[in-house]
């Protein structure tokens, strides 16, 4: 489960080119696409909440240290705007899946 969830990550995160946005299905597709897409969706909600521990909506570095080797390593890639915390989109590394 985490697995996936890293390498849908992994795969999504890199670097966010307009194409790899499109190739995200969006939450709302019927079918297996979208199946796919709210599970991994879901996946990534829980580990963003459970790395979130002082429930401000955003992960600090100090967060992401305590939970994921990942997030810890590209941290300041993910950090699109720079402002030192990861924010939903940021960690999800696109925009299509409103949390
Ligand atoms: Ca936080
Ligand atoms: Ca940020």
């Amino acid at each position: 489960m985490r697995y996936l969830a890293l390498v849908l990550l992994a795969l999504y995160a890199a670097p966010g080119t307009l194409q790899a946005q499109t190739m995200i299905p969006s939450l709302d597709e019927p079918g297996r696409k979208g199946d796919l897409a709210r599970a991994a969706k879901q996946r990534s909600a829980t580990q963003f909440d459970a790395t979130d521990e002082d429930k401000d909506g955003r992960l600090s570095r100090t967060e992401v240290a305590k939970h994921s080797r990942y997030l810890t390593d590209n941290f300041d890639k993910l950090d699109a705007n720079k402002d030192g915390y990861l924010s939903w989109e940021e960690f999800l590394g696109h925009n299509r899946w409103p949390k």
